[in-house]
C-alpha cells in the first residue's frame, strides 16, 4: 500500500501521464476516437514557419459534426524538448463548429502536435481523458 502511494506521488510530482495512449495520427484522415466519435485534424493552409491554424473536425456516431468534447491542445519540438513549448490549452471552437489551434512553428525542423480529447465536466461527473492523438510536422 505504502509503495503504490509513493508510485502514485512520484508520477503526480514527473508529470508522468497515469495512462500513455497516444496515437500518431495523419494529417486530413478520419480517425476513430471510440463507438461515440471520430475526428480529422488538418492544417487551414500547409504550414509553414510562424503561425497556423489547425482545423479538427469532430463527429458523433451518426456522422453529425458536433462539439461534444473538450480538446486540449500543445505543442513541441521533439529535439529540442521545452524549449518551444506551450502550456497545454483548452482549444476554442468556431461558430461553424470546427476546434482552430493556432500553433506557432517558431523555426524549421520537426515538431509534434498533441490532442488531448476528453468529455466535458459536468456536475455529477469529472472530465475524462479519451484519446491522444499525437500529430508529427515538419516545417
Ligand atoms: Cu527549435
Amino acid at each position: 500500500m505504502r509503495n503504490v502511494f509513493f508510485l502514485t506521488a512520484l508520477v503526480l510530482a514527473l508529470g508522468i501521464p497515469a495512462h500513455v495512449s497516444a496515437e500518431t495520427v495523419k494529417v486530413g484522415t478520419k480517425t476513430v476516437i471510440n463507438g461515440s466519435y471520430s475526428f480529422k485534424a488538418e492544417f487551414v493552409e500547409r504550414p509553414k514557419m510562424g503561425e497556423s491554424i489547425l482545423r479538427i473536425t469532430l463527429w458523433d456516431k451518426d456522422g453529425k459534426q458536433v462539439t461534444d468534447l473538450e480538446v486540449v491542445g500543445s505543442y513541441d519540438m521533439a529535439s529540442m524538448a521545452g524549449q518551444h513549448s506551450m502550456a497545454p490549452k483548452t482549444i476554442l471552437t468556431s461558430q461553424r463548429g470546427f476546434y482552430l489551434f493556432p500553433v506557432n512553428f517558431a523555426m524549421r525542423g520537426k515538431w509534434q502536435v498533441d490532442l488531448v480529447f476528453k468529455t466535458k465536466a459536468t456536475d455529477n461527473a469529472p472530465s475524462t481523458e479519451l484519446y491522444t492523438a499525437t500529430i508529427q510536422v515538419s516545417i
